[in-house]
């Protein structure tokens, strides 16, 4: 890693965009029909950069929603970053360490800075963090549907496309009918998972044991966030690999629940564990005890998604992500669209993250934009 510095801050703004999704995403917790994002704009004195947050609309997910993560990042997160130059993006998580929680939002401007910081570099995100691989495995996360025919039709869709993996949606009720109608019609060779967003609870050990004979790849977060114990307990009841997101939030957390043996797997999510730098140490850790890690999805513009790819592009991640091409999810992108080739999307790289907004697209989906942060003379 270069020491060269990142340059000094000039401006930093704030700008919300919403672009409509193709199709409503359904989960256990919701429905969701924009993709109505935050992203954070650095201009330094050597270059620029674009991060989004993750958070949803409402704290459903997780506690953090986007309206609140815009108040945090301009009212807590900003000044400790701008009122000392910064060296080196490395550095950024110790400056914001005493803000409790808001991994979202120190996810969002961790990402910019480091964006800046790289193409001040001319570095790629891909080969900052050591990426092997120039293109990644993708998934696809299939949102709770009513209709069995309706669910048919779009794994058969994706498949069509050439997904190499596709996650089904769950919640009590909607979880082995779906499964078994999937395994029926297309077979035991489609790589199959199901996520249930925390829906179930430490009684259903018997209903999830009900997916057992359906060869799933993985269950992802059947039980509640902090309930590690009881996915431990779950995982000696059920024999499909446990998988958790919204449980892990660290690499600490992450070493934890693999001791604890309540997952084999693990779902990265940079925004949910405060960044790409942690995300990457969430990886490292789960790589030295030999657990698989896949990338997880947050409806990402092509700039999230932008650096899911390079991130997924590091050796650990063995698994197909929900990093899927951005016709999956948009009309039209913020970015240069993503395009699924032989079910895998190319990492980008160019300097930093590789893209930025088309500025037809950005003036087309923004709701707002303000200067929250600019250098003032001395
Ligand atoms: O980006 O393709 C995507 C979405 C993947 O299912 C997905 N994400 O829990 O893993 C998850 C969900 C959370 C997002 S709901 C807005
Ligand atoms: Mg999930």
């Amino acid at each position: 890693m270069s020491n060269e510095p990142a340059g000094v801050i000039e401006l930093i703004e704030l700008v919300r965009v919403e672009i409509p999704l193709v199709r409503p995403f359904r989960t256990s917790f919701g429905t969701d029909t924009v993709r109505d994002a935050l992203l954070v704009h650095v201009v330094t004195s050597a270059a620029e950069g674009w991060g989004e947050c993750v958070a949803d609309r409402a704290p459903l997910y997780s506690s953090e929603w986007v309206d609140g993560a815009a108040e945090v990042i301009e009212r807590f997160l900003i000044p400790r970053v701008v009122d000392e130059p910064l060296a080196d993006v490395e550095a950024v998580g110790s400056r914001l360490a005493d803000v409790e929680g808001h991994p979202m939002a120190k996810g969002a401007l961790e990402m910019a800075l480091l964006d800046a910081q790289l193409r001040a570099q001319s570095m790629s995100l891909a080969a900052y963090f050591g990426a092997e691989r120039t293109r990644v495995d993708c998934g696809v996360s299939i949102g709770i549907q009513d209709d069995t025919g309706a669910l048919l039709e779009l794994v058969a869709e994706y498949l069509d496309a050439g997904y190499r993996r596709i996650k089904l949606k769950i919640e009590p009720d909607h979880d082995v009918a779906p499964v078994r109608a999937v395994r029926e019609h297309f077979g035991a060779d489609v790589a199959l998972q199901v996520d249930a967003n925390a829906a179930y609870t430490r009684a259903d050990g018997p209903t999830l044991a009900a997916l057992d004979p359906f060869g799933l790849l993985l269950i992802e977060q059947p039980l509640a966030p902090d309930d590690i114990v009881g996915h431990a307990r779950l995982a000696r009841e059920i024999r499909t690999p446990i998988c958790l997101d919204e449980s892990i939030t660290s690499a600490r957390g992450a070493a934890d629940a693999i001791e604890l043996g309540a997952c084999s797997i693990v779902n990265i999510k940079a925004g949910r564990v405060g960044g790409y730098l942690e995300a990457r140490r969430v990886h490292d850790v789960c790589v030295a005890r030999g657990v698989p890690v896949w990338c997880g999805g947050m409806l990402e513009t092509g700039l999230g998604r932008a650096a899911n790819v390079a991130l997924a592009a590091l050796p650990g991640f063995t698994l197909p992500g929900d990093t899927s091409a951005s016709r999956r999810y948009f009309e039209r992108d913020l970015t240069e669209p993503f395009v699924l080739d032989d079910g895998t999307l190319t990492v980008p790289l160019g300097p930093g993250i590789g893209v930025t907004p088309l500025p037809d697209a950005l003036a087309d989906f923004t709701t707002a934009r303000r200067v929250v942060h600019r250098r003032s003379a001395r």
